[in-house]
This record gives C-alpha cells, sequence and structure tokens, in this order.
C-alpha cells in the first residue's frame, strides 16, 4: 500500500534512482496545497452517510427491480449489505483522496470485488451506477464555495473524480 510520497520513491527505488528535482517539486506542490485535501476528505466524511443514502435513494429510484421481490437488494439484510457497501467503496475512495495514491482503493477494497458480486448476484453495473451518483454529490460538496477560503481546486476535484470512476470500472 502506497501514499504518494512511498510509490514515487518505491518506483525510483526499483529503478535504483534518485528522485528527480520535478518529482520533489511535485511533491513539495502536494504538501503546499494540502489544505485543500484535507478539506475535501473532511468535507466528504463529514457529509458520507448524506452521499451514501441519497446515492442509494437515485438509484432504487432509477432501477426500481433492485428492490422488488427476486430483486438483489430486497429484503431488510441485502438492503442493509447494499448500504454498507456503498459506504464501504466510499470510504476507501476518502482514504485514497487523503493518501493521494488509488492503491488502498485497489488492494483492499476493490481487488475480487468483482468476483464476490458475481459470486453473490450482485449487479455490479448497478453498484457502478450508485458509485457515479456518490462521485456527483461528494464533486458537488467539495467544489461547494460556501464557508470555505476559495481556491482553485480543479486538478483535486479531477483526481477525486478518478477515483471514484476506478471504482466503478472495477465492478461494471
Ligand atoms: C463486498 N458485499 C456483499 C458481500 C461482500 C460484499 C463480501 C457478501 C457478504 C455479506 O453479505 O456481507 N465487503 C463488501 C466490500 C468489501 C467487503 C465492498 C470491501 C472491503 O469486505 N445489491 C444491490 C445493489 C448493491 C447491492 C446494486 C449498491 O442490488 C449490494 C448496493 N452486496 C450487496 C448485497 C449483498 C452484498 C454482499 C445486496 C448481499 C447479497 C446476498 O447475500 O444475497
Amino acid at each position: 500500500m502506497f501514499d504518494a510520497f512511498t510509490k514515487v520513491v518505491s518506483q525510483a527505488d526499483t529503478r535504483g534512482e534518485m528522485l528527480s528535482t520535478g518529482q520533489i517539486d511535485a511533491l513539495g506542490q502536494m504538501v503546499a496545497e494540502s489544505n485543500k485535501r484535507l478539506d475535501a476528505v473532511n468535507r466528504i466524511t463529514g457529509n458520507a452517510s448524506a452521499i451514501v443514502s441519497n446515492a442509494a435513494r437515485a438509484l432504487f429510484d432509477e432501477q426500481a427491480q433492485l428492490i422488488a421481490p427476486g430483486g438483489n437488494a430486497y429484503t431488510n439484510r441485502r438492503m442493509a449489505a447494499c448500504l454498507r457497501d456503498m459506504e464501504i467503496i466510499l470510504r476507501y475512495v476518502t482514504y485514497a483522496v487523503f493518501a493521494g495514491d488509488s492503491s488502498v482503493l485497489n488492494d483492499r477494497c476493490l481487488n475480487g470485488l468483482r468476483e464476490t458480486y458475481l459470486a453473490l448476484g450482485v449487479p455490479g453495473a448497478s453498484v457502478a451506477v450508485g458509485v457515479g451518483k456518490m462521485k456527483d454529490a461528494a464533486l458537488a460538496i467539495v467544489n461547494d464555495p460556501a464557508g470555505i477560503t476559495p481556491g482553485d481546486c480543479s486538478a483535486l476535484a479531477s483526481e477525486i473524480a478518478g477515483y471514484f470512476d476506478l471504482a466503478a470500472a472495477a465492478v461494471a
């Protein structure tokens, strides 16, 4: 498992090289802008239950067959498992945002998830739609200009979008 720093160091180590000035500058830049990253993580974490429940509600509105008898989220037990899965995925996405690297998300959440869902009969494409809805909600919250020092968060926002896309693509 890597963060943005250990990833660069480990790759250089594998090649038997020193870090380049460009790489050190990029990491320095990340440190300089880390308040944005921490604010984003804070905002997503602080709103996690609303992000999950709104996304699930919208998913079940669109795909009502999921909660009809025979649907994969039918029965309280499966509904609870579904909400829990969405919360787990969101949690690992926030870890990736914090670390500035997707390896924690890949290694500890997405690895093997497609096969798990296939075995359980959980429709991965529907999970991917739910993840897409969490992405939209999370980005809206991250980009909300209210009550925060204004700044350019476009690079961070597209990095965050990328982690959600990774999760959606892993199960779709
Ligand atoms: C992954 N999800 C489920 C299970 C596992 C995971 C391992 C089986 C065990 C259980 O039921 O608890 N667990 C989850 C995860 C990690 C982990 C991401 C990462 C670390 O450890 N059903 C739907 C929706 C979707 C859904 C589309 C969006 O119709 C999810 C929510 N996951 C769902 C459901 C089950 C499940 C299990 C309904 C229960 C399936 C069943 O038992 O029939």
